[in-house]
């Protein structure tokens, strides 16, 4: 493997350098790519017909912790956990928070639930019922003291908040509520804390969701303040939107904090990141490196400061490996996206050369990057083949003694 590896990468440096690309720093930019694992990637999910219930999966958010570590040490690449609360709650954070650490890894994102509660059933910082909105607020400052506690400085805010038939609900009276609430909770963040909104539009509302798109919770995020960024689901568009698009217009507004990475065919699929579409995934990661780029500072600070996640829900899949998979994924995307002429391309866009710039563009793409992935694995002492490594640990057997069941939802 390393012989190999060794000539498959003189070739691709040679090849590379020839294009005026500096393979060191692409190899160092591709190292310093970390990604957030969710905590309920490694529970039991499943559609509206049926949760599969599987041998292995975790019985509490400590095992969930143990199989995130197991990633983060095979890839290098996942050194943080986003968690859900109530399905992550436990009596001592403090506890949790060391069990973390000691694994070599920290708490990312704190998520709240606001849509398992019976009471949230038709909405909740958007229900008619001002009890129940009351409640929204104080489960999602709840979720502050969490991040407190965990050390976490993302608090990430997804509502499920919508209505079925059209007359439900007051669209305009619902949209005063939501900005309410997001008001509230964003004048208790502290300092250094970012509030991310994620968007989606459909489901469960299948008329209106509150936060339909990226506009809305662009218009929501810069009404609080700068402490308040959009959370970018690729899965929660409608099909054929241009998620690169939204991406170039939130960074220029500074306003793109992170991403919920995973892939669909129809709608808020939750595959695995890259299964479906990879050359979106590297648009998109192209938008991001050239937004690095950019002359106004608040630009390339945006670019450089987002948070990273996966967001999937493994129906059939074993949940280590699938997780695996997304992020090996998205290193590829971003290695090609890595190998992008810039200043090539803006001079073909200057002469308005439209297939010049088209093929400078997917000339990156169509390269062949495991040299440049399998050199920085090499170099931080990293198993080549993260997947393999991980079926070949013994990990999956052992975890079986866990039994059936998990703790997901
Ligand atoms: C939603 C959304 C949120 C996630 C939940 C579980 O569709 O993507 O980010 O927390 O699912
Ligand atoms: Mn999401
Ligand atoms: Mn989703």
């Amino acid at each position: 493997m390393k012989a190999w590896s060794d000539q498959a990468y003189t070739l691709f440096e040679m090849q590379q350098r020839d294009r005026g690309i500096d393979v060191d720093a692409a190899v160092r930019r591709l190292s310093a790519l970390a990604v957030e694992t969710p905590s309920w990637g490694y529970g039991d999910s499943g559609t509206r017909f049926k949760v599969f219930k599987k041998v292995g999966v975790p019985r509490n958010p400590y095992e969930k912790i143990d199989d995130a570590a197991v990633v983060h040490h095979l890839t290098g690449a996942c050194p943080s956990v986003a968690i859900h609360i109530p399905w992550d709650k436990v009596e001592d954070y403090k506890a949790l928070r060391n069990h973390v650490e000691e694994r070599g890894l920290r708490i990312g994102a704190v998520n709240p639930n606001l849509f398992q509660d019976d009471e949230y059933m038709l909405g909740s910082a958007t229900n008619a019922d001002a009890a129940v909105r009351k409640k929204s607020v104080a489960h999602m400052l709840e979720c502050l003291d969490v991040m407190r506690e965990v050390g976490s400085n993302v608090l990430s805010l997804w509502f499920a908040d919508g209505t079925n038939y059209p007359g439900q609900g007051h669209l305009r009276r619902r949209k005063r509520w939501l900005q309410e609430a997001l008001a509230e909770v964003y004048a208790r963040l502290d300092p250094g804390m970012r509030m991310l909104i994620e968007y989606k539009f459909f489901e469960p509302g299948f008329y209106h969701t509150d936060l339909a798109d990226w506009g809305m919770a662009f218009q929501a995020a810069n009404k609080l303040g700068e402490q308040a960024q959009v959370l970018v689901d690729t899965g929660h568009h409608a099909p054929g939107t241009n998620v690169e698009h939204i991406v170039a217009y939130l960074l220029d507004e500074g306003k793109l904090g992170g991403f919920h990475f995973n892939s669909r065919k129809y709608a808020d699929d939750d595959l695995i990141v890259g299964a479906m579409n990879p050359y979106e995934l590297f648009l998109i990661f192209y938008q991001i490196l050239d937004a690095t780029r950019d002359a106004d500072s608040t630009v390339s600070r945006t670019a450089h400061e987002i948070a990273y996640m996966i967001d999937q829900s493994h129906v059939i899949e074993p949940k280590i490996p699938a997780m695996i998979r997304s992020l090996c994924n998205i290193q590829t995307q971003y290695a090609k996206a890595l190998l992008i002429q810039h200043e090539e391309l803006q001079e073909m866009q200057a002469k308005n050369d439209v297939l010049g710039a088209e093929n400078t563009l997917r000339t990156a793409f169509e390269f062949d990057v495991a040299p440049l992935l399998y050199r920085m694995r090499e170099e931080r002492g990293l198993p080549i083949d993260p997947m393999r490594a991980y079926l070949e640990s013994g990990y999956a057997e052992k975890i079986r003694e866990r039994g059936v069941g998990g703790s997901g939802w």
